[in-house]
């Protein structure tokens, strides 16, 4: 359908255009620059509006009946065959996500190999589908059940993993048998793309998953009160994810979101701070903070609070941030302008409210949106830093007397997307997993990073909590549910 673009190549710049039906559609005008070096400009992508969504649910809405026609497995080789596109064009995918969100190469790397295994699993998940055979209350009668596409989707992703989700939510759609109309964030137009094409080479029929670009408040809002979408999947911030919400509701579609998370880190005294701050700084400092699931509180008890906080400061030192292109650099720039603002104004609100830098967050002198690391000891449950999400390299140390009272601080917030825990004791271990408020507990693993086949989702302010994402549970957010009686009298 289209001709690959020119990428990976920094001062190139990849001109899109919204993928409807079979057609490439809009003038790319909304520059995207790479936050590390700003005079590279990685793409351009067209601004469109309620119109281009019309136009695609239009186009989703032609595809469907003959997507859902071909058999499951069917379905599933078109993922598998996307998979294996993308793994050969792994590299180049990979250093158009460096250059679009700023990750670093490794994390880049792994987060599309991540998509690259959620085609897998979803492709494979094919063969398999999810009917139920139940007795029936009759005789020589047969119940079971169907799961029946809900038709046209829509789908709106955020800019901080650029390919994995809007992977992770197009796949299982897809494998249901649904077309699908999909918005990326505007700051990340290029990773989309590529998944889409590596699923339109491997031959998904147009029309079946539709681009469209644009600004969240127009393209966005016009996804979520369009009438032709039988369900909306929403990864990003809460006021944008309650506002879609609502307007999801109001028409009697179905909606689910992903949103914030204030994730704690409880430390005990029998861990090794070595050990204890290394996981901190995987999930607090790496993909520079900017994960839903990243640590942004370490709780810890007494006894190991001073060693775990010199620990702290040493690794963050070694988070230096840098130019993703540069595989030796451990930490990327912070994505936007207004992101870096951000993150300042919080390390502001922070020392107001008490809380001392132990390593000196601030812009580096570089040219590019990059800023050093902090720890923050002294912080209270109470302060604004312990209970709202920065989305930075931020992290928050704060004091338990007990591992009870641990918990008691780690459950104190709004949100309950992931936790962890740091400790061998395996009775607070399994303490911890008992009344932690969270969707996701992990037990000596950083709070971030999950696997393709296991249900993904928070509780409280953090999602809507009904349907989980990933994992083969995902196909019942975008199914419903048939029950079939077939009896077979004789004569
Ligand atoms: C991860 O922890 O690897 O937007 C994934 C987010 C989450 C994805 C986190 N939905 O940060």
């Amino acid at each position: 359908m289209t001709a690959d673009v020119p990428t990976s190549i920094p001062g190139s710049t990849a001109l899109l255009q919204h993928r409807i039906g079979d057609r490439l559609l809009g003038e790319p005008a909304a520059e995207r620059r790479n936050p590390a070096r700003p005079d590279d400009v990685v793409a351009a992508a067209p601004d469109g509006d309620a119109d281009t969504v019309d136009q695609a649910v239009e186009a989703a809405g032609r595809a469907q009946p003959g997507w859902a026609a071909l058999p499951a497995p069917a379905r599933g080789a078109v993922l598998l065959r996307a998979g294996d596109l993308m793994s050969a064009r792994r590299d180049r995918i990979t250093a158009d996500l460096v250059r679009e969100e700023g990750k670093t190469w490794a994390e880049a790397y792994g987060e599309v190999g991540r998509a690259i295994e959620i085609l897998r699993f979803y492709g494979g998940e094919g063969w398999r589908g999810r009917g139920e055979l139940v007795p029936a209350g009759t005789a020589r009668t047969m119940a079971y059940t169907r799961r029946e596409p809900l038709g046209v989707v829509g789908v709106i992703t955020p800019w901080n993993f650029p390919i994995a989700i809007p992977a992770w939510k197009t796949a299982p759609a897809l494998i249901s048998g649904n077309a699908v109309v999909l918005k990326p964030a505007g700051l990340t137009p290029l990773s989309a793309w590529h998944l889409a094409q590596a699923l339109s080479d491997a031959g998904l029929p147009p029309g079946v998953l539709n681009l469209v670009y644009g600004p969240g408040g127009s393209v966005g809002g016009a996804i979520a009160r369009h009438r032709g979408l039988a369900a909306v999947s929403f990864t990003g911030s809460n006021d944008v994810g309650r506002l879609i919400e609502r307007q999801v509701q109001e028409r009697g579609a179905r909606i689910l979101l992903e949103m914030g998370g204030k994730n704690p880190l409880v430390v005990l005294d029998d861990a090794d701070p070595e050990v204890a701050a290394s996981i901190a700084a995987q999930s607090g400092f790496g993909v520079t903070g900017q994960a839903c699931t990243a640590t942004s509180r370490v709780i810890c008890t007494p006894g190991i609070h001073d060693r775990l906080v010199a620990a702290l400061a040493a690794q963050a030192a070694r988070y230096r941030p840098g130019d993703g292109l540069d595989r030796s650099v451990l930490m990327g720039p912070v994505v936007s302008a207004s992101q870096m603002r951000s993150d300042l104004e919080w390390l502001r609100i922070a020392a107001e409210e008490g809380a001392q830098a132990v390593v000196a967050g601030g812009q580096s002198g570089a040219a590019g949106q990059f800023l050093d690391p902090t720890v923050l000891v002294g912080v209270k449950p109470s302060h604004r830093v312990a209970q709202e999400e920065v989305f930075g390299p931020v992290v928050s140390v704060l004091a338990a007397d007990n591992p009870d009272q641990a918990v008691d601080i780690a459950n104190d917030i709004p949100f309950g997307l992931s936790a962890g825990i740091v400790t061998n004791d395996l009775r607070q271990a399994h303490r911890f997993i008992e009344r932690i408020q969270a969707g996701i507990v992990k037990v000596n693993r950083p709070t971030s990073g999950v696997d393709p086949n296991v249900p993904f989702g928070g509780v409280k302010e953090s999602s809507t909590n009904t349907y989980r994402e990933q994992g083969a549970g995902a196909t019942d957010f975008y199914t419903w549910t048939k029950s079939v009686y077939l009896g077979f009298d004789e004569g």
